[in-house]
């Protein structure tokens, strides 16, 4: 399997986030892709390669150009106030007040926010703009006829709404590559986000479309991140009512629950039959997850990949979450290996 990376993710290291009421060093660092990377090489997973840049357009398909121009140009106005910390939001247009936006730069940031935990740093942008370039890379290999392809993103993307940040994410790497299967002449795409936490901007994202169908299996955002979104009795709205499924699942669930749950959900994508399926590859479902509650072990990636292979489509995988540094590759390439080896059959 080709897989797509560039070195630009190492311009994006926020210094810290509010975790259990203390501020600790960023979960989402540079080390995990260098550890996934690691792993793709060791064990022969294919050929890697470096993105192609298909500029701004296919990322303006899915963010709205105000959101791309304050997201862009925000470093260079913090560092014009004479600030060296992370860009930090932390006032949200909540319910009692008004969505105005402000000319205050943290007034802005608030508005283009949803919480507090993506960091602005001198790299973000092109990181998060090297990334998104990274997932159209191996996208644009799927659509020329490659059975499937690896986009090794970072910055992750599926918490990032059409005009939001938040949860580590700033451009959604999945949204923009879905969109470019359509603008290529797809008509049915499915995603499906195996990350443990909902998948909450890209299902905003294509929420009353019936061209991008989304099934995501997640920590029950009752007890969980991201809280706001992801319940189970959202099926979608307008043209994509039945579009939209969600799988919320309890904390402690083990493989066995989860399981049952992917085969609830490639049932539900069969039934859509897309033409191509986009996979955001989260791995923070591990057991030693440091801020997860899901139990799966090593060897269930493996079985992960397996069924997602039995739908038999050309699949596009996309780097999301993953915390357990030390184990984020072996599990990432066990989904790809498992993958691989039931498509060989
Ligand atoms: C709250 C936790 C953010 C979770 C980010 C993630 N700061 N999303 O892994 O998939
Ligand atoms: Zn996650």
């Amino acid at each position: 399997m080709l897989t797509i990376y560039s070195d630009d993710h190492h311009l994006h290291h926020g210094r810290c986030e509010l975790i259990d009421g203390e501020l600790k060093p960023c979960f989402e660092m540079p080390s995990r892709a260098d550890h996934v990377l690691q792993q793709v090489r060791e064990r022969r997973l294919g050929e890697v390669r470096g993105p192609e840049d298909f500029g701004r357009a296919p990322i303006e398909r899915i963010h709205t150009p105000d959101y791309l121009r304050f997201f862009e140009g925000a470093w260079a106005r913090w560092a014009q106030l004479g600030k060296g910390g992370d860009l930090l939001p932390f006032t949200w247009p909540a319910r009692t007040l008004r969505g105005v936006l402000p000319d205050s730069l943290h007034g802005q940031l608030g508005y283009y926010s949803f919480d507090g935990g993506a960091p602005i740093t001198a790299g973000t942008w092109q990181a998060a703009y090297s990334s998104a370039q990274v997932a159209l890379t191996a996208q644009a290999a799927v659509q020329a006829g490659a059975h499937s392809a690896f986009a090794l993103c970072r910055p992750p993307g599926h918490h990032a709404a059409s005009d939001l940040m938040g949860g580590y994410c700033y451009l959604n790497n999945a949204a923009i590559a879905a969109q470019a299967f359509l603008d290529q002449g797809k008509r049915k795409v499915a995603i499906l986000d195996v990350d443990y936490h909902h998948g909450n901007g890209t299902q905003e994202i294509f929420y009353a479309r019936s061209d991008v169908f989304f099934a995501s299996i997640h920590g029950d955002p009752q007890a969980e991140f991201p809280f706001f979104l992801g319940y189970a009795d959202e099926h979608g709205e307008g043209d994509g009512l039945g579009c939209n499924f969600n799988y919320p699942l309890p904390a402690g669930s083990g493989w066995a629950t989860w399981r049952g749950a992917l085969d609830e959900a490639c049932e539900r994508i069969g039934a859509y039959d897309p033409e191509v399926l986009v996979i955001s590859l989260g791995v923070d479902t591990f057991k030693d997850d440091p801020i997860s509650q899901f139990k799966l072990d090593s060897p269930d990636y493996l079985a992960m990949g397996e069924r997602i292979a039995q739908l038999g489509k050309p699949t596009l995988f996309i780097m999301e979450g993953g915390y357990a540094v030390a184990e984020i590759g072996v599990n990432a390439v066990n989904v790809l290996e498992g993958f691989e080896r039931a498509r060989q059959g």
